[in-house]
């Protein structure tokens, strides 16, 4: 049995989103952010970042969402949400699941704190080119990878929602997108159980 150690209105929204997607049985445990338990000498094992998302898969245990989505849509779900080894489509299938933690949420994070990052240094280049980049991905539609629907729009989506709801990025395919995630049905499952 897969376990998701989830809270509500975090980052683990896009796990909880995923594993409704890929369909699979799983049970949630719910830490309590607000009263520390997450910072329990317990959870710690599991997490020492005392972090949420955090899913068991029998003696394995995954942190972090990009590699969460890639092991759980891999192992229930290639050919399906995860293009296989040897489908062309994998690259491009990797740079956007990696994209949104390594380039998007630290780009979101400076902009928020007014930090001057020279590109050079900085994992995301330029925000315009970040941005662009982006919003061309998505041109042709409706997903990332085109007709696909992958485990990649899951941890993708969640930035893309994130930086449009707080006007972080723009562009002329991004309202559209959001508005296809948010219609699935898995995504409203999702939303559903996301509090308890
Ligand atoms: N790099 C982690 C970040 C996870 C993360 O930031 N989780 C936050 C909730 S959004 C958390 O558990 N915060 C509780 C705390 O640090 O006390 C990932 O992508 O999975």
């Amino acid at each position: 049995m897969l376990t998701l150690y989830h809270a509500p209105k975090t980052r683990s929204f896009s796990i909880l989103w995923l594993l409704e997607e890929i369909g699979v049985p799983y049970e949630v445990k719910r830490p309590d952010l607000q009263k520390g338990e997450q910072k329990s000498s317990e959870f710690l094992k599991l997490n020492s970042l005392g972090k949420v998302p955090i899913v068991t898969d029998g003696d394995v245990i995954l942190r972090e969402r990009a590699a969460i989505a890639t092991y759980l849509a891999d192992k229930y779900s290639i050919g399906t949400l995860a293009p296989r080894l040897d489908d062309p489509l994998r690259g491009d299938y990797l740079r956007w699941m990696f994209f949104a933690v390594g380039v998007m949420e630290p780009l979101f994070l400076a902009k928020f704190m007014n930090l001057d990052v020279p590109s050079a240094q900085a994992s995301w280049g330029t925000f315009d080119d970040t941005n662009v980049a982006i919003d061309a991905q998505l041109a042709p539609g409706p997903y990332l990878l085109g007709s696909r629907f992958t485990a990649a729009d899951v941890v993708m989506g969640g930035a893309v929602r994130w930086g449009v709801m707080w006007s972080l990025i723009e562009g002329k395919n991004l309202a559209g997108y959001v508005a296809r995630l948010e219609a699935r049905e898995a995504f409203n499952r999702a939303m559903a159980k996301d509090g308890g």
